[in-house]
């Protein structure tokens, strides 16, 4: 455990950028049970809710998600990959759920990074519009979607590390992993970033407990 956050449970890492921001790694985590002001759901282009965490999400939280989600669907039919919408969080502890979808993993070749990256943006965007705080991820695409944990997790931390530091309101992201395999590989992917970091913008530290 590390710092002063007891909703941080095995991690050993946390990337602190300037201004106090942080990027903190949870696990292993059920993401509903998070108490940050919004929780992302890797949900699928239909946004009517599905296995993985997305079935996860909306049994937590209850009806009034779907009926929200279906409501967005009858106004702009699908969402695209990369993309992100926010509605309640129902009955979670988490005011808001910000359902993005990653790309299916086919052979690294069809964009999958910068969707993957661009869910991460945008899910921060959204969040950042509506004044919210801090935001938990899970490990998007990796499921049933067929990402590589390994490259997913670098993709998903150098898209939040960029976007949490133009944020405005947004200070702090957590990624709530589901098991150990999938913290760990984030923690290491966490930790080349911060190895290959000396000439970015922003500063990256190992923090300590
Ligand atoms: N908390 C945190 N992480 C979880 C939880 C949870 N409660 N449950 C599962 N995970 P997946 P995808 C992890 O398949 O690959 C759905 O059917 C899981 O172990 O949920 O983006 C959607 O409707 C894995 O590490 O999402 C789409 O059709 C990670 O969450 C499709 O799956 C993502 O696994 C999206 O696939």
């Amino acid at each position: 455990m590390i710092g002063r956050d007891t909703e941080v449970h095995d991690s050993t890492i946390r990337l602190v950028i300037k201004n106090g921001k942080t990027i903190e790694f949870s696990g292993p985590a059920d993401i509903t049970r998070e108490t940050t002001h919004a929780i992302v759901n890797a949900a699928n282009s239909s946004l009517l809710g599905g296995g993985g965490v997305d079935g996860a999400i909306h049994r937590a939280g209850g009806p009034a998600i779907l009926a929200e989600c279906r409501q967005i669907v009858s106004k702009i039919r699908s969402l695209p990959a990369g993309k992100a919408v926010i509605t309640t969080g129902g009955r979670l502890a988490a005011k808001h759920v910000i359902h993005t979808v990653g790309p299916i993993y086919r052979d690294g070749e069809h964009e999958e990074a910068e969707k993957l990256a661009s869910c991460h943006r945008e899910s921060i965007r959204v969040a950042d519009e509506h004044g919210l705080e801090s935001l938990s991820f899970p490990a998007i695409s990796t499921g049933a979607y067929g990402y590589p944990v390994p490259q997913a997790g670098a993709v998903a931390i150098s898209s939040a590390v960029e976007a949490l530091a133009a944020a405005k309101y947004v200070n702090t992201i957590r990624f709530v992993l589901f098991d150990i395999g999938t913290l760990k590989a984030y923690e290491r992917a966490a930790e080349e970033l911060l190895r290959s970091n000396t000439a970015s913008p922003y500063q990256i530290e190992k923090a300590h407990s």
